[in-house]
């Protein structure tokens, strides 16, 4: 594949002198998709990096902002829409004709923090009163820039084995390749042993599951499998967390069931925007797939499956999250 179009956050280009000299410390190696290298216990791409450092240094934290976080592949344009069908709601779309949604792909109107470089005209363009953010850092990449800030953030989990799958997929549609085993193979290691993009996992989940427990009026958990399971319940539990639970008449016209079948698979990914845009080198139809709970059985050997299931059960023993 030509390197240039690549997605912008795996490539190498966009580094500054400071940041080659702070790489050149750090470990590093090459994977399947370009050099990655370890920083504060994660692991990103170069230019990944450099978007971690600008916003570690530059960001200035509103106590109204929401941060939507998650790991990769784990329901995060999903959780981008309901947020933002959940905000828009004060605002009139009865007909639902022009709601941004039906224009933009979730991942273009809510920017991610370390790669979208949150200039000022890309945070205005969702409301100029409360800035909708998000991001893949784990929560620790963003403790010393949030911690005098009231902000809200919601992160969403999945299954860890249906993570790895959906990511498989989604990098080689990226790459524009055959989803081989030899390469789910070899993502499992790496994904297995946390020198995958955003790893490990487990220090991810655990970062953000710990803070919610601790903190919970700022960090809401939110399970994939659980919105799928009883979307009112979790929707309403988001709407409240986030200070704009429904009313009873919104109940009672249908405003949450509004909001549901805006955001489904099925409507998100017929629209015209999903089916033919890109944003930052990628195919907007690539963040739709299946969206099933359990589909990694379809594809992990027993072998497989029982490599990440001793992760699970060593790095996350104790912790109360449970697969
Ligand atoms: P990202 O981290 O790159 O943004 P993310 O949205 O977290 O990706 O994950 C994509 C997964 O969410 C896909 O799962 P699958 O590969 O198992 O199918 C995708 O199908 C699923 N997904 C995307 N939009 C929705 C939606 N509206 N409802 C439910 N699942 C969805």
């Amino acid at each position: 594949m030509d390197p240039k179009e690549l997605p912008a956050n795996i490539k190498d280009e966009k580094i500054s002198e400071e940041t080659k000299k702070l790489i050149s410390s750090l470990p590093s190696h090459t994977d399947s998709q370009g050099k990655i290298c370890q920083y504060q216990g994660c692991w990103y791409y170069y230019n990944t990096l450099q978007g971690v450092l600008n916003f570690q240094r530059g960001f200035q934290p509103q106590d109204t902002d929401i941060i939507l976080a998650s790991y990769p592949k784990s329901g995060t344009t999903w959780l981008k829409a309901l947020t933002v069908a959940l905000l828009e709601r004060s605002k009139s779309h009865s007909s639902y004709d022009d709601h941004p949604l039906l224009y933009d792909n979730p991942h273009g109107i809510v920017p991610f923090l370390e790669t979208d470089q949150c200039s000022s005209s890309n945070l205005a363009k969702f409301s100029a009163s409360r800035r909708l953010l998000s991001t893949h850092m784990p929560l620790h990449a963003m403790h010393e820039t949030l911690k005098h800030s009231s902000c809200k953030i919601v992160y969403v989990c999945r299954d860890v084995k249906d993570t790895l799958i959906s990511w498989w997929f989604f990098g080689c549609a990226v790459h524009k390749i055959e989803p081989t085993r030899s390469l789910l193979e070899s993502m499992l290691e790496r994904f297995c042993n946390g020198t995958i993009f955003y790893g490990p996992f487990w220090e991810h989940l655990l970062g953000y599951w710990r803070r919610s427990l601790e903190d919970p009026k700022h960090v809401l958990f939110m399970r994939y499998e659980e919105m799928k399971a009883e979307p009112h319940e979790q929707i309403k539990r988001l709407a409240d967390f986030l200070g704009f639970p429904f009313t009873k008449q919104e109940e009672d016209i249908g405003v949450v069931d509004k909001i549901l079948d805006l955001c489904s698979l099925r409507n998100l990914s017929s629209l015209e925007v999903n089916k033919t845009g890109k944003r930052n080198n990628l195919n907007n139809k690539d963040y739709f797939r299946k969206g099933e709970v359990g589909d990694s059985k379809n594809y992990l050997t027993p072998e497989m499956e029982k490599k990440i299931d001793m992760i699970i059960q060593e790095k996350l023993q104790g912790s109360g999250l449970k697969f």
